[in-house]
């Protein structure tokens, strides 16, 4: 390692001095401008990583659904997972380094991590299409050429893009080509091969306007769209020629005001879907006869998908078995519903997709989905080799087009991560193959009334959790007040917690419709917890329970 060189190279990146910043649920993010020193510090950690991997790392610059002025950085492990944890303690010391000490913290990790720092390096870089974005992609290569890496800059890409091409490069290309070519034709053929047996060809069916969060989608369903014309017609909105991203529409605005984007013409019960500003989550949303907005949300999704492999199962005989995997966010209404009706096995993780993708990897079939929208199907290595030698053994007809079905849908599923585009394409081809409509598919089950709300604190990290965070540990107190105060309405939940990537706590409730909700939502949220929360964190102590 050249320490001199590395000094050298970190002048022209310096750290703002006091600058403390954490590695969190999706990797370092805040205000574009302070983050030049982070990317190429990462930049070097990445390759250190890599070494020790022996394997290929990703490097992904974006802020995902945050504000056009903010930016982020994450790396991507190995098979497309994100960063082991053991490495996120070591990217928040490097990225908190006073300058001086850099070199020393650098060299502190690879002695760790028993890093050779003889191997060879690979890095992939992609970035979103922040203003910012480019620059700091600069300062990551940087970083990792000062340590000799090599490095492929895959330039603008969806954030599950790279996950992808990390995964196709680190399985000699079995999981597919690592092109963007590849990526388009993996999942167009997936995707065509299922919907071509469809008997309905209606436009109600085929056609979805897409609202991409003027953010990456755009483009990339632009290159992609007519490798799937003769199955799907999309028509996209808030594209990015006009719109700032993420505002005031995608998938988070969607899914937390709950109501329909700018940007976007939707006349009643057309099909319609929202992207985030990196695309890796999507929500579908409509408006009713009566114009009131309907949104269904990564719960509705998970449910659609699993009631449809837990069909296709039984039609093959084969018995592999199906978790679902949810977070506290999840209503109440998907959770009942997929345990009591559907008959599937459901588990709570905290949030965040790594913890809910390392539980799906329990099952042959693990569905996650965050109820945000981001989520994927993850096939065991012997379920799908189960499933696609099935497809050759197989003598009856039906089973066997069924299994053929299966091995599709494993095709078309990202499994290195949630991604907004594959996710699309299977929902697209279920609804088809099932002859539903939006609303059908939203009348599954009614969602319980529920708000979400951030509260602005002093220090977030004051409130602790437990049990898949829906337990208060600390501050005291606090817990045996949410248990008062939803014992009084019928179906109701409520949990608070620090976010991991927002510098605020959220506040969560939901209560049965049948108890004047929106009256009871408000009450818990507005005005009991939220007050107490940021009672306690003031140190006032305020408990307006009563
Ligand atoms: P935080 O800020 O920790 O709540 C948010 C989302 C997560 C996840 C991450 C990463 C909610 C309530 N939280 O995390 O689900 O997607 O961002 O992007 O939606
Ligand atoms: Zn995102």
């Amino acid at each position: 390692m050249d320490l001199d060189a590395i000094t050298e190279y970190s002048a022209l990146h310096p750290k703002p001095s006091g600058l403390i910043l954490q590695y969190g649920t999706a990797g370092f993010r805040t205000k574009a401008e302070h983050l030049d020193h982070v990317m190429f510090r990462m930049g070097l950690l990445a390759v250190l990583r890599s070494k020790q991997t022996k394997s290929t790392i990703g490097v992904m610059v974006t802020a995902s659904h945050n504000p056009e002025e903010d930016n982020g950085v994450k790396l991507v492990d190995p098979l497309g997972e994100m960063l082991a944890p053991s490495w996120e303690e070591h990217a928040t010391c490097l990225a908190n380094a006073e300058e001086q000490d850099m070199p020393r913290v650098l060299m502190d990790i690879s002695v760790k991590a028993a890093v050779n720092l003889q191997q060879d390096a690979f890095i992939v870089i992609g970035r979103d299409t922040r203003p910012t974005s480019e620059k700091l992609s600069q300062s990551v290569i940087d970083g990792v050429t000062v340590l000799e890496g090599q490095f492929h800059d895959y330039g603008l890409v969806t954030t599950p893009q790279l996950h992808y091409m990390v995964y196709c490069r680190n399985t000699s290309g079995q999981y597919g080509e690592a092109t963007l070519e590849g990526y388009y034709q993996k999942l167009s053929k997936a995707f065509m091969e299922l919907t071509k047996q469809t008997l309905c060809s209606e436009d109600e069916y085929r056609s979805l306007k897409v609202d991409c969060a003027n953010g990456i989608g755009a483009l990339k369903l632009k290159e992609m769209e007519h490798y799937v014309s003769q199955g799907l017609s999309v028509q996209l909105f808030n594209d990015g020629t006009k719109g700032k991203l993420n505002h005031l529409c995608g998938a988070d605005f969607v899914k937390s005001h709950q109501k329909p984007p700018q940007g976007m013409e939707m006349k009643s019960n057309e099909k319609c879907c929202s992207f985030d500003g990196d695309a890796d989550r999507i929500v579908y949303h409509y408006l009713d006869v009566d114009g009131h907005f309907h949104l269904i949300d990564g719960d509705k999704i998970a449910t659609l998908i699993s009631s449809f492999l837990k069909e296709l199962l039984l039609e093959i005989g084969e018995s592999l078995n199906i978790g679902v995997v949810q977070t506290a966010y999840a209503n109440g209404s998907s959770t009942r519903y997929l345990e009591e009706v559907m008959k599937v096995p459901v588990y709570c993780t905290k949030t965040g997709v790594k913890h809910l993708h390392h539980k799906a990897q329990e099952f042959d079939i693990g569905v996650y989905f965050e109820a945000n929208g981001h989520g994927t199907v993850l096939f065991s290595k012997a379920a799908e080799t189960k499933i696609r030698q099935l497809t050759k053994e197989l003598e009856d007809e039906k089973r066997k087009a069924a299994a053929k079905m299966l091995e599709n849908v494993i095709d078309l599923f990202n499994q290195a991560a949630g991604d907004a585009i594959s996710d699309m394409l299977v929902i697209e081809a279920i609804l088809t193959l099932k002859d539903l409509t939006i609303q059908q598919w939203d009348a599954l089950y009614m969602d319980l009334p529920n708000r979400q709300l951030k509260v602005k604190v002093a220090d977030r990290q004051v409130i602790s959790t437990t049990d898949a965070e829906r337990q208060v540990v600390t501050p005291p107190g606090l817990q045996e007040a949410i248990n008062d105060l939803v014992k009084k309405y019928k179906l109701s939940r409520a949990f608070v917690r620090p976010s991991g990537t927002e510098d605020v706590v959220r506040v969560y409730a939901e209560a049965d419709s049948q108890v004047s909700w929106d009256g009871s939502i408000e009450r818990i949220c507005g005005e009991s917890l939220i007050p107490w929360v940021v009672g306690v964190v003031v140190g006032e102590k305020r408990k307006l329970f009563q």
